[in-house]
């Protein structure tokens, strides 16, 4: 092979490996094999030496043509690779695993809302609902709170003016449910109500309440508990002992609260119910006659029973919640839990 033919190979050679180059080491084997002081280019400069002397000239140009080619194929690529490398920095990363999407979850309260709902339907009551912002007529003189009861109090009760109010209970709604409809009547009214009260762990200035009432012709205080005791046992569970003590609202005559058996500790004594053993879960009564006078029920013809529970209670009960602002944060860490 002479000279010419060998400088024609290695050109032919340059520009076939400079295309498999994707990388910076692989371009400084190519300078090595090539440009180095020892490399393949600067050999054929030494070979120059033995060439005839009139041929000198022009392969010598060649050579230097050569090398500035070779020169040129990688000073291109290294500026390709080095300009890809930062966009590459930009580009996504397809192999990275996904980020998992959260996946939201109902309320504590609106879980608990909805499985009392669910087993109030299934015993034959329907669901009314109504304002929150109400009358004093319909939150306090409907239901038989005397002038000077102290929950008319400013302390306890967000006033809006004089006559208007925030309801501090859902049985408004029940009164309204009165007005338009004849006995029988069995609803359940959930709602949100509100409180003018110091907010501590116990207590916050709204809460969540389900009311029932059930208005009919010879309705009894043992079909009361046959009701309650039946909603107890589907909601907190079929072997819980329950018991009724006298209590006092203005609404009902007579009146009592509902406790069960603690379903954490099963009546022996525990945290949750103070070592008590039992836990007050709701305030039930024969509604009071002179609520009748008020819808124009006749209290002769008509009877009927109410209850009412507080929804966090039973709710921070259940799942061992001791301070009731959690609910009203909506702080994620607390929510995704449920
Ligand atoms: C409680 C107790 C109660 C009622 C609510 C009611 C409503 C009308 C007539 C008579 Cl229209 N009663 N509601 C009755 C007894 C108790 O709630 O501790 N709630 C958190």
């Amino acid at each position: 092979m002479t000279m010419k033919e060998t400088i024609d190979e290695i050109r032919n050679q340059l520009d076939f490996e400079i295309t498999k180059v994707n990388s910076l080491p692989e371009l400084d084997q190519f300078r090595i094999k090539y440009l180095a002081r020892k490399g393949i280019i600067a050999e054929l400069f030494e070979t120059l030496k033995n060439v005839p002397p009139d041929q000198k000239p022009s392969l010598g140009k060649e050579l230097n043509e050569l090398r500035t080619h070779a020169q040129n194929l990688h000073d291109e690529k290294k500026n390709n690779l080095e300009s890809n490398q930062s966009s590459q920095s930009e580009l996504i990363d397809i192999t990275l695993p996904g980020r998992r999407k959260w996946i939201g979850s109902l309320h504590p309260i609106t879980q608990t809302l909805n499985e009392i709902k669910s087993i109030f339907l299934r015993l034959g009551f329907e669901i009314a609902s109504g304002p929150e912002i109400e009358d004093d007529y319909y939150n306090f003189e409907a239901l038989n709170f005397p002038p000077d009861h102290p929950a008319r109090d400013m302390q306890d009760t967000f006033f809006i003016s004089k006559k208007t109010l925030l309801r501090t209970h859902t049985s408004p709604v029940q009164i309204r449910v009165m007005e338009k409809q004849q006995p029988p009547v069995r609803v359940i009214m959930p709602g949100r109500v509100y409180r003018n009260e110091a907010i501590s762990a116990r207590s916050y200035c709204l809460f969540h309440q389900v009311e029932g009432l059930y208005v009919d012709t010879n309705v009894t205080f043992s079909e009361l508990k046959g009701t309650l005791v039946a909603f107890a046992q589907q909601f907190y569970g079929s072997d819980l002992k329950f018991r009724f003590r006298p209590s006092f609202f203005p609404f009902t005559e007579p009146s009592a609260e509902m406790d069960i058996s603690c379903f954490l500790c099963k009546g022996k004594g525990c945290r949750v119910c103070k070592y008590a053993g039992w836990l007050e879960i709701l305030g039930c009564g024969m509604v009071n006659p002179n609520v009748y006078k008020f819808v124009n029920y006749d209290p002769m013809k008509v009877s009927g029973y109410a209850f009412g529970m507080g929804i966090e209670r039973i709710t921070m009960l259940r799942y061992g919640i001791d301070d009731i602002r959690i609910l009203f944060d909506n702080d994620v860490r607390f929510l995704k839990q449920f």
